[in-house]
């Protein structure tokens, strides 16, 4: 059995983590059977991101480099009819929806207030158990810090341009997205195919996320991607998928918070006590 190590879920998307949710979705494609593990355990991976599988006792990690071993394992059915060029395509829409619209969702779901709100009120319970709830707010205060340092220090300094340069980068993203969908099912055609995974996890969370932001309503101006959201979400997870609130567990590891500041590992290494 396949198990997959994601951030748990919550808010009504299957995951809030797009590469999380990839993973699932191509694992679901591929009718692979599989366990989803919500341990938000990002320290098992050497780039102390998620997703990670283990599979047979070998952990992989990325969600592409997850994808590109289970075709080499268990057979690549998802894509076999692909021609090169399809297989081209499919990159290119990929990578503007996980590397570029995704400034564009971070900068919505940490700047934009209702947004912001919900989603740190999310990961402070996913991560904090109810008996410690009175460290919720210090939690919220440092992902929201963390966060929001990591866009400002992305290389092409994206969140940095006045907000209305950057809702016009997104309208021309979904633009692109929308004009290489057309009028086609899927984004290579009658058949989802392993980018679809990828790309739908992006627009899922970009135009469901349970609070208005720009970002959605500019998501929401094309309905042809509107419509390929709602295909995919019914055909995988059903269209009314509806996570649990976030709970948090009896034995919580705080091994994940703090892991990049070396300063705060003995904090680290104390909550860890006290969660147990
Ligand atoms: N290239 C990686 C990206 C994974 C990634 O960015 N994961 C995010 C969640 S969507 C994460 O682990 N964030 C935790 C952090 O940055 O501290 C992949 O495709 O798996």
């Amino acid at each position: 059995m396949i198990l997959l190590h994601q951030f748990k879920p919550g808010l009504n998307i299957p995951n809030l983590s797009n590469f999380c949710m990839k993973v699932e979705t191509y694992l679901k494609m591929a009718d692979l059977p599989y366990r989803a593990v919500n341990d938000n355990n990002w320290s098992m991976t050497p780039t102390r991101k998620l997703p990670c599988i283990e599979d047979n006792g070998t952990v992989v990690y990325d969600s592409q480099k997850i994808i590109e071993y289970l075709k080499k394992a268990y057979g690549n059915k998802v894509d076999e009819d692909l021609s090169e060029e399809q297989l081209a395509i499919g990159y290119a829409a990929q990578a503007i929806a996980e590397d570029r619209l995704i400034y564009c969702l971070m900068k919505d779901r940490y700047y934009v207030d209702a947004s912001r709100n919900a989603i740190l009120n999310h990961w402070s319970s996913a991560f904090i158990p109810d008996h410690l709830n009175w460290l919720r707010p210090i939690i919220k205060g440092v992902i929201k810090k963390s966060m929001r340092d990591s866009l400002k220090h992305q290389w092409q300094g994206y969140v940095r341009y006045p907000n209305n340069e950057i809702y016009e980068f997104a309208r021309r993203d979904f633009k692109a997205l929308s004009e290489i969908l057309g009028d086609k099912p899927y984004f290579l055609g009658d058949k989802p195919t392993s980018p679809d995974a990828g790309i739908h996890a992006m627009l899922i969370n970009a135009i469901h996320f349970p609070t208005e932001s720009p970002l959605k309503d500019i998501g929401r101006e094309f309905s042809n991607i509107v419509q390929y959201t709602d295909r995919m979400t019914s055909k995988f997870y059903g269209l009314n998928y509806q996570t649990e609130p976030a709970r948090s567990e009896n034995k919580t590891n705080f091994h994940s918070l703090f892991i990049n500041n070396a300063s705060l590992a003995s904090v680290r290494d104390r909550l860890n006590k006290f969660g147990r």
